[in-house]
C-alpha cells in the first residue's frame, strides 16, 4: 500500500495535534505503523490521499450505515445549508427528529439533542443522579461510554487499546462513585445490588458491548438487570450510541425487548455530522432545565445540518428496507468467515451488521475473556488486509461495521483477503 503522502501529512499533524490525531484510536497505536489519511469516501469505499481504494469496515465508527456520502444525505445537507448553518433558536427539524426518535425507540417518550455520544451519556448520568438523588453508578468492565469522567473507569475502545482504561485526570473521589463488574456475570450483578442497590443512581451499559471487540449478552442477563434496577430504584441506562438505529430501527432494546429508563444515542442519527441525543421516560426527562433542576445545554444542539443529515439517513433506511439488507449482508459475511476460522484459534462474533474477529478461542463473553486475544497476531493480520485493500478497525478491541452499500463482491473479496492474510 502506497502511503508516501499520508506519511508526510502525519509528520505535519504530529507537530500541531497531540499524537497527530483528533481521536486516539485513529493513531494505529493498537496495530503499529502510521495511519493513512482519507481524501474522499463513497459507498463502501475509502480513498486515501495516496489514491488507494479500501473496502471500509469502520464506517466512521458507525454513522455510515448507508455507506459513505449517500446522495440523500449529501443533498439534504446542501439544501439545508442554503438556508443557514445554525440559528441558536428552535427550528422545525428539531421537532421532526424528536418525533422520529420517539416513534422508532418506544422507550423514549422525550428526547434532547446534543453534539456527541459522550455528551449524551454525560447528560444521562447527571440526569439519573438528579432524578434519584443518589450518587453511585454501576458500569461494566470493557464498556466504553465516551470520555465521560465518571465512566473512564475500566473503559473499553481507545482507552483499552492504549492500556489506559482508567484515565489520568479523573479525581479518585469521582472514580470511587463508579462500581465496575464484569459483563455477563449475573452473580456479580446480584452481589452489587444486594450491597448497594439502594444507593445506585443508575446502571449504564452497552446492551451489546462493542468496545472490547463484540460480544453478546447471555440469555436472561439483560432481563435480570432490568428486574434488579426496577426493584432498587436505580435507573437503567442503555448506551446505544453504536447499536442504536443499527441493530434494529429501535436498536438493541428492540431486538432484546428490554425497556431502559434512559437511552444515549448518536452516530447514525447524525448521518456523519456531529450529533448525540438522550431520551427516555418523560417524568425523568422533565427534570431537565428549563423545566427542572438538572442543567444541560449546548450551543449547537439541534443543529439544522446535523438533523437534516440524520433525518435523511433514517428516512432512506426506512425506504430501502435497510435493516433487512444489513442482516442479509451480515449473514453472508458470517457464512464466509465461519469457513475461514474453523479449526483456527479464532472466534468470529456477529449481530446484524456488527462483527468482530477475535484472535482467541472462545467462549468470549466479556472483557476478561476478550483480553486473551493475541493482539500481535491481530496487528499483523490488520496490516496484511490493509495492504490488500481491506480496512478493519485498527484495534482488536473495536467492532466492525457493515453498511447497506457493502456488495456481494466486497464480501467475496474480503473473504479472500482474510483467508490469505491468515496464511
Ligand atoms: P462520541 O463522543 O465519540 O461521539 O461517542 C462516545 C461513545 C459513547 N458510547 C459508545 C457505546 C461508543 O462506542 C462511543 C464512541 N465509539 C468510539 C468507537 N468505539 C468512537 C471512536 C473514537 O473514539 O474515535
Amino acid at each position: 500500500m502506497k502511503d508516501a503522502i499520508s506519511s508526510e501529512l502525519f509528520a505535519a499533524a504530529l507537530k500541531k495535534i497531540p499524537g497527530g490525531v483528533n481521536s486516539p484510536v485513529r493513531a494505529f497505536r493498537g496495530v503499529g505503523g502510521e495511519p493513512f489519511f482519507t481524501k474522499r469516501a463513497k459507498g463502501s469505499k475509502l480513498v486515501t490521499v495516496d489514491d488507494e481504494e479500501l473496502i471500509d469496515y469502520v464506517g466512521t465508527w458507525g454513522p455510515a450505515i448507508l455507506g459513505h456520502a449517500p446522495k440523500e444525505v449529501v443533498d439534504a445537507v446542501r439544501d439545508t445549508a442554503e438556508n443557514g448553518l445554525s440559528f441558536g433558536t428552535p427550528n422545525p427539524l428539531e421537532i421532526e427528529m424528536a418525533e422520529t426518535i420517539c416513534r422508532m425507540v418506544p422507550s423514549v417518550e422525550k428526547v434532547r439533542m446534543v453534539n456527541s455520544g459522550t455528551e449524551a451519556v454525560m447528560s444521562c448520568v447527571r440526569l439519573a443522579r438528579g432524578f434519584t438523588g443518589r450518587d453511585l453508578l454501576l458500569k461494566f468492565t470493557g464498556c466504553y461510554h465516551g470520555h465521560v469522567d465518571s465512566l473512564l473507569v475500566k473503559a473499553g475502545s481507545g482507552a483499552l487499546t492504549l492500556g489506559q482504561p482508567d484515565s489520568a485526570g479523573v479525581p479518585s473521589a469521582l472514580a470511587a462513585l463508579t462500581r465496575t463488574i464484569p459483563f455477563n456475570r449475573p452473580e456479580a450483578l446480584r452481589e452489587v445490588f444486594a450491597a448497594e442497590g439502594d444507593r445506585l443512581a443508575a446502571v449504564i451499559l452497552e446492551p451489546v458491548p462493542a468496545n472490547a471487540g463484540l460480544y453478546l449478552p447471555r440469555e436472561g442477563f439483560l432481563e435480570e438487570l432490568r428486574r434488579l434496577c426496577s426493584e432498587s430504584g436505580a435507573l437503567l441506562i442503555f448506551d446505544e450510541v453504536m447499536t442504536g438505529f443499527r441493530l434494529a430501527p429501535g436498536g438493541a432494546q428492540e431486538r432484546y425487548e428490554i425497556c431502559p429508563d434512559l437511552t444515549a444515542m448518536g452516530k447514525v442519527i447524525g448521518g456523519g455530522l456531529p450529533v448525540g441525543a438522550f431520551g427516555g421516560r418523560a417524568d425523568i426527562m422533565d427534570y431537565l432545565a428549563p423545566l427542572g433542576p438538572v442543567y444541560q445545554a449546548g450551543t449547537l444542539s439541534g443543529n439544522p445540518l446535523a438533523l437534516a443529515a440524520g433525518l435523511a439517513q433514517l428516512r432512506a433506511m426506512e425506504r430501502c428496507g435497510g435493516w433487512k439488507k444489513l442482516e442479509e449482508t451480515g449473514a453472508k459475511m458470517e457464512e464466509a468467515m465461519r469457513g475461514i476460522v474453523a479449526g483456527r484459534d479464532l472466534e468470529f462474533h456477529r449481530i446484524g451488521s456488527m462483527f468482530c474477529l477475535y484472535f482467541a478461542k472462545g467462549p468470549i463473553e466479556n472483557l476478561e475473556d476478550a483480553k486473551r486475544s493475541d493482539t500481535g497476531a491481530f496487528a499483523k493480520f490488520f496490516h496484511r488486509c490493509l495492504r490488500a485493500g481491506v480496512y478493519f478497525a485498527p484495534s482488536q478491541f473495536e467492532a466492525g461495521f457493515l453498511s447497506v452499500a457493502h456488495s456481494d463482491e466486497d464480501i467475496e473479496k474480503t473473504a479472500r483477503v482474510v483467508a490469505d492474510s491468515l496464511g
